[in-house]
Order: structure tokens, then C-alpha cells, then sequence
């Protein structure tokens, strides 16, 4: 008689146990990961943070640090602190185009005119910075 009573109790627990295993899978499936890109990289800052001396365009590990403003017709010494070879060239109009070797500098003549003068590096497509004048 003792035995009968509880085999319908234990038969209770172990489905109750089972449907809220079920019911716990079945709802936290639907969630989706939100994918995050993080895009901050391919926006160059160059705003001469990085201790250069005023009229200096550094280039170190493969990226430009570029004064705010520069003054029209100024000599701008460029320093190359990578080993590879780098250009600063102007992307339209071929205002200016310096090559600097690896651990060597070179200057630049800043243009008459001002105005923000995009430039890159022709060997490394992903090397870009402006050169704001005025
Ligand atoms: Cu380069």
C-alpha cells in the first residue's frame, strides 16, 4: 500500500522535471548575438596629439601624425620612424610627393594656398591623413 502511493509521486516530479527542462531550452533559443563592429580604426585623427614639434609630420607604425594646421608655404619636416619606406603624397593634383626612407626624414614644402589636403602613401593603400593649411 506504502509502495503504491509514492510511485505516483515520483512519476509527477520526474515530468514536472522535464517539462521545465524542455520549457527553459525552447525560450532561450531565440535570442540573437548583435553583432558589434567597431569602425573607429578607419578613421585617421590626425590632430598632432603624439609629442611632434609643431611644423612635424611623424609616420610611425604605418599611420601619420599630422599637426592641426600648418602655415602656408612652411617647410614641414617629416619623420619616418618605421623601417619601411613611405611616401606623403598629395591624392589629387600632385601638390606634393615625398618619399622618406626608413628611419630618415624629409621636407616637405606646404602649399601657398590654404585649405585640408588629403594625402597617402603610395606603397601602403591603408596609409592616409590630411594636411589642414591656414
Ligand atoms: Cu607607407
Amino acid at each position: 500500500m506504502k509502495l503504491s502511493a509514492a510511485l505516483p509521486a515520483a512519476a509527477v516530479v520526474a515530468a514536472c522535471a522535464l517539462t521545465a527542462c524542455s520549457d527553459d531550452g525552447g525560450s532561450t533559443v531565440d535570442y540573437a548575438p548583435t553583432p558589434t563592429v567597431t569602425d573607429t580604426m578607419a578613421m585617421p585623427s590626425s590632430d598632432g596629439a603624439v609629442a611632434a614639434g609643431a611644423n612635424e609630420i611623424v609616420i610611425s607604425g604605418f599611420a601619420y601624425t599630422v599637426p592641426a594646421t600648418v602655415a602656408p608655404g612652411a617647410q614641414v619636416t617629416i619623420r619616418n620612424t618605421d623601417t619601411a619606406e613611405h611616401t606623403v603624397t598629395a591624392d589629387t593634383g600632385g601638390t606634393f610627393d615625398i618619399e622618406i626612407e626608413g628611419g630618415e626624414t624629409a621636407t616637405l614644402t606646404v602649399p601657398p594656398t590654404p585649405g585640408t589636403y588629403p594625402f597617402h602613401c603610395t606603397y601602403h593603400s591603408n596609409m592616409h591623413g590630411n594636411l589642414t593649411v591656414g
